[in-house]
């Protein structure tokens, strides 16, 4: 005779946590009164030039959560009920019409931040950072940012200096020709694509700094943290990931990707470097494609550097509870 299921059957112990696919196994909470820190999912990519997908990537992410990736593990804070952490689920968008979906992630965004909690937003291609740093721009003004890629997202600037054209290549040239980014504090890290020349003028222009992919390899973590803590300094700070920031090795599944990159431990080590202690007023992780993604190496990264986001945004947030 077939053993009964207990009457009292919980089917979170199925799956470690959750029996609806959340972000981290996160509590999904539509509703933002209380929220300390708000995930939410962004499922767009019609900006992209090279492979499709990561419109799937919240979906994605959200699938593959994985014993040992847990957000008050990281960075050995217990959280426990001191912050609300949720997934606040996906953003509502409009498919086919860029420039509508632009102002609908800018609403979305500016929603969240108007409840009083931190968005960590998954995407979707790196177009969405461009419409989410709009939203930040009406709260806090020119901002600071770090922004971890293989490719410096400034393109089409050389061609096109007066023409605005919103690709999933340029969300920072926008950004910082509408003044919504304040390039004297502003980081880009990992940068291994583009020409340093075509981009003198620019960099100069908006004083912005390039940490190579050459000389981030050459320095400790330490290092890294320091450079990145003294160019952002008291500033509201975006931190926005691009996943092929990573080597390919660890990150096939993504839009554009490129060679001589970085593990998934040296990312998780200059987060936890640079990020404690900094204003830290949001974040995103974009760029993730499942199709190519076969042994799911990248889901795993992502979730791992997305834990590891949020479990600095939360240091900083009980560390300021502390002071108060
Ligand atoms: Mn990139």
């Amino acid at each position: 005779m077939l053993e009964r299921i207990p009457e009292k059957f919980e089917m979170k112990s199925l799956t470690g946590g959750n029996a609806l696919n959340s972000f981290l196994h996160l509590e999904y909470c539509p509703e933002l009164t209380g929220v300390d820190i708000a995930l939410a999912g962004v499922p767009f990519d019609l900006a992209t030039s090279n492979r499709p997908g990561t419109k799937l990537g919240p979906k994605y992410l959200r699938s593959r959560v994985y014993k040992g990736c847990k957000v008050d593990e990281v960075l050995d804070i217990n959280i426990g009920d001191k912050l609300k952490i949720v997934d606040t689920g996906d953003f509502k968008l409009m498919g086919g019409y860029l420039l509508d979906a632009f102002a609908l992630i800018t609403e979305q965004t500016k929603r969240i931040l108007d409840a009083g909690a931190t968005p960590v937003i998954v995407g979707g291609d790196h177009s969405i950072t461009f419409p989410e740093l709009a939203a930040y721009y009406q709260v806090y003004g020119p901002m600071a940012m770090i922004h971890f890629d293989s490719h410096l997202d400034t393109g089409m600037y050389q061609m096109c200096p007066t023409k605005e054209i919103y690709t999933h290549g340029n969300p920072f040239s926008n950004a910082m020709r509408k003044g919504y980014l304040d390039g004297s504090h502003t980081i880009q890290i990992g940068i291994r694509t583009g020409s340093p020349k075509m981009n003198d003028e620019y960099t100069k222009e908006y004083q912005r700094e390039i940490l190579s992919a050459k000389e981030l390899h050459a320095i400790s973590y330490e290092e890294a943290g320091e450079r990145i803590r003294n160019k952002v300094g008291n500033l509201p700070c975006l931190v926005t990931f691009d996943i092929d920031f990573l080597d390919p090795v660890y990150a096939p599944g993504t839009g554009t990707p490129v060679t001589g990159g970085f593990s998934v431990y040296d990312a998780m080590m200059i987060l936890e470097n640079a990020l404690p202690g900094l204003n830290i007023v949001g974040a995103d992780l974009v760029e993730v494609e499942p199709f190519y993604d076969p042994a799911e190496t990248t889901a795993i990264a992502a979730n791992n550097i997305l834990a590891k986001l949020v479990s600095c945004i939360a240091y900083n947030k009980l560390m300021e509870k502390e002071k108060a």
